[in-house]
């Protein structure tokens, strides 16, 4: 009797345990992380392809890291900051998200950041790439690059090829400052000129207007800046104006020569000289059998959005390794100081500044193949943020 009851008591104990357990455990053995992307709006193509690299990531590696289920959450913001900032709310609070990731844009980073800070939740920004993004919170690291880095490497090669009269032509906003401000100081300092500071709006620019008066101030180069998505549109009327004719040369950041977009571009393309952390023409193994697999899944190229979508997953699965799955600043640790070689090729996250330090290379426009492609033909090595060295 005495036997049973102690059996039956410890079925009951058993069970009444199991009934704490379970979702106690279910809840410790998934660790969610939350990508928060413009997947429609004005900067849906940045959020097609960030998306598309999450995926890629997770197809390549798996959903199990240091013995936890991952599981990805994708919100749309509709790149509107106000939407990006109630996003990252609910994944903190309801969905207890121990990273946040994605932002296709400054604005949005920023309006997240102090909700990383508070939180002490990692925010990986994969696409914004406004150098102050990661001053606005020690919790934020960068997958992306920044514009400083692109802007100094442009203004270096004009300077090198005896390019001394310029324009600059910037999207009106954090990182178009950057690229203004970056590009003009580097200029100057190598006895160059910048004629005249030109801005379109980040929602729905008119190129017509700007370039007319880079026709009038006549300079030896154009250089532009402009948030990638809006690059085809502006080659067309560069073109159509005949600003190649007359004799301007365009030079860029690979935002403009945006592999996403290069195809549609035309020959007008051809010959433009741009300065990017990364092209799908990447002639490593790794970026050959990355541009593959991606084409393989998605049909489309990847562009440097992608890029910063694949890597900075690989900064959260190896930071949750080291981390054993914890958030917080044990998972902010593991992020610090990665070394990894990727598809762009190597990089660092620096410990102190939390941005990425890369290679910076010099691309040209060429046909091969009948596509067009951004072919590197030059590189600054493992370029910190200039922005940072002030
Ligand atoms: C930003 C920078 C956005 C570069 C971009 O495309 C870009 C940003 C949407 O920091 O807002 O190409």
């Amino acid at each position: 009797m005495k036997t049973r009851r102690t059996r039956l008591l410890t079925l009951l104990a058993a069970a009444a345990a199991a009934f704490v357990m379970t979702p106690a455990r279910a809840q410790s053995d998934t660790v969610k992380i939350g990508v928060i992307l413009p997947m429609t709006g004005a900067q849906a193509s940045t959020g097609r392809q960030l998306d598309a690299a999450v995926k890629l990531w997770v197809a390549q590696h798996g959903s199990k890291v240091a013995g936890k289920t991952v599981e990805v959450i994708v919100k749309d913001d509709q790149s509107l900051p106000d939407q990006t900032r109630r996003l990252a709310q609910e994944l903190v609070v309801n969905d207890k998200v121990v990273a946040l990731a994605g932002m296709g844009i400054t604005p949005s980073a920023m309006a997240v950041a102090p909700i990383a800070t508070q939180s002490k939740t990692p925010l990986v920004v994969m696409a914004a790439a406004t150098s102050s993004i990661t001053e606005a919170s020690p919790f934020v690291v960068r997958s992306s690059f920044t514009l400083p880095q692109v802007a100094v490497a442009i203004a270096e090669w004009a300077h090198k090829n005896n390019i001394k009269r310029t324009v600059t032509l910037v999207a009106d906003y954090g990182p178009g400052f950057d690229a203004e401000k970056y590009f003009a100081e580097r200029v100057t300092l190598n006895g160059g000129q910048v004629l005249e500071k030109l801005r379109t709006p980040l929602r729905a620019p008119d190129f017509a207007p700007v370039l007319q008066k880079v026709r009038d101030a006549k300079p030896e180069a154009l250089f532009v800046f402009l948030p990638s998505g809006q690059g085809a549109a502006f080659m067309k009327q560069f073109g159509e104006r005949g600003l190649d004719k007359a004799g301007v040369r365009l030079i860029a950041t690979g935002d403009v020569t945006d592999d996403d977009q290069l195809a549609d571009m035309g020959d007008v393309a051809l010959g433009v000289i741009s300065s990017h952390h990364y092209s799908a023409d990447h002639p490593s193994a790794m970026n050959k059998k990355f541009v593959a697999d991606f084409m393989a899944a998605n049909k489309f190229r990847p562009n440097f959005m992608a890029m910063g979508g694949y890597d900075g997953m690989r900064i959260i699965y190896k930071a949750l390794e080291a981390s054993k799955g914890a958030g917080g600043e044990a998972l902010l640790a593991g992020m610090k100081g990665q070394i990894f070689e990727s598809p762009r090729g190597p990089v660092l996250i620096d410990a102190q500044t939390r941005d990425i330090v890369q290679d910076v290379y010099i691309r040209k426009v060429e046909k091969k193949d009948g596509q067009l492609w951004n072919v590197e033909f030059d590189v600054i090595k493992a370029m910190k943020d200039p922005g940072k060295q002030k």
